[in-house]
């Protein structure tokens, strides 16, 4: 089992460091909100609670992170570290029975709508405790229950799915809306703007929104799209907005607003959250693509460090409360981990459970 005094740290391996004359942007952070979190409507605990997750997402990854290089589990393995206040001021903002899909950075999204730290490790391990029983892996978080629909591969595959959700959603006429996560590599795709199109024309409750984290795999935002991202809205006649995503009050404020707007007016949005990726793209990335410099440059607008003073300023907790909540946390990932190692595989016939095609089909030889 990893054990506590086994820090995981890691440096980026082969990240360029020669580039030390300028730090180069690849995406500008809007200002963050100076409204505090009682303006806002949340309360102390709430606060913490944020913070918690954040923290909880922060070191699963880094603990996921450790047991991949470890040999544990293999395949891809993207983190989301970096874009944490993203997922987390989102879900704050949203009423839990409304729907969440988005891409294969999809740890924190299935940490922050219930999928536990055990389910969430055991599938990276591909165990059947895992929370798509072990058979989707890193990409495949999922939990139905809760409204979270998942980690998907193929990129801008799932913005259909989202709108079909919210379709869902106007034709049971329930009050539910939608939201639909993407990253900046998905903007030009066909599939975007082909339900951007029929959900304008539809008024489908939904939120489309791309997580602009400067890059898509090694190339930064600015030399793969044209033009302001959110601004592609206005082809569509659709309401939109840029924000700041290294804070979580902005996100939830904003998050908060816009949910509130399309439930009333049923119509959707288009919106470009502004955040930064701390890690490569997946494990296998040796970040030649950009500086030492940039990375730390982001790194001083930390969420999970933002969250830490402004809990601390406005004497929301002391000190010695957030070491309390972090070293919980720490003791959850890491018995996650050792859950993970011991509990067993899906057994053989799993695999011709939870498919489209029946049994016979896969036994039918001619
Ligand atoms: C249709 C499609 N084309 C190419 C790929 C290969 N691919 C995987 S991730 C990725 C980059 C996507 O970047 P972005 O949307 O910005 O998401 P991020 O990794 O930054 O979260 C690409 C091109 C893919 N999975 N699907
Ligand atoms: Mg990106």
């Amino acid at each position: 089992m990893a054990k506590k005094e086994q820090e995981a740290v890691f440096t980026p391996v082969g990240i360029n460091t020669s580039n030390n004359s300028k730090v180069e942007k690849s995406v500008d952070l809007p200002e963050p909100t100076k409204k505090t979190h009682k303006q806002l409507g949340l309360s102390d605990d709430e606060v913490l609670e944020m913070f918690e997750q954040m923290y909880l997402q922060r070191r699963f990854e880094e603990r996921a992170m450790q047991m991949y290089q470890k040999g544990k589990f293999g395949g891809f393995l993207h983190l989301y570290i970096g874009q944490e206040a993203v997922s987390t001021g989102t879900v704050f903002a949203l009423n839990d029975d409304d729907d969440i899909i988005t891409a294969y950075r999809d740890h924190g999204w299935g940490l922050v709508r219930g999928v536990t730290p055990k389910e969430g490790m055991a599938e990276l391990f591909g165990k059947a405790a895992g929370c798509s029983k072990g058979k989707g892996g890193s990409m495949h978080f999922a939990n139905v229950e809760q409204h979270f629909w998942g980690g998907y591969g193929i990129v801008g595959g799932h913005i259909p799915i989202g709108a079909g959700l919210a379709f869902a959603n106007k034709y049971q006429d329930n009050g539910r809306i939608s939201t639909c996560f993407f990253g900046d590599g998905a903007v030009d795709q066909g599939a975007l703007h082909e339900t951007l199109n029929m959900s304008q024309l539809w008024k489908l409750p939904c939120v489309f929104i791309v997580e602009n984290n400067g890059y898509s795999m090694g190339t930064a935002t600015r030399r793969h799209t044209v033009g302001e991202i959110h601004e592609r809205a206005k082809g569509y006649g659709m309401k939109s907005a840029v924000f700041n995503g290294m804070d979580a009050l902005t996100v939830y404020e904003n998050m908060k607003n816009i949910a509130k707007e399309v439930r009333e007016d049923k119509m959707p949005w288009f919106v470009e959250i502004r955040t930064y990726r701390y890690r490569g793209h997946s494990m296998s990335d040796p970040q030649k693509y950009r500086s030492k410099e940039e990375l730390e440059e982001y790194q001083k607008t930390d969420p999970i460090e933002r969250m830490k003073s402004y809990i601390l300023d406005k004497k929301i907790a002391k000190k010695a409360d957030i070491e309390e909540i972090e070293n919980k946390v720490e003791d959850e990932v890491l018995e996650a981990v050792e859950f993970a190692d011991e509990t067993p595989f899906p057994e053989p016939e799993a695999l011709y459970e939870d498919m489209f095609a029946g049994e016979p089909h896969f036994h039918d030889k001619k």
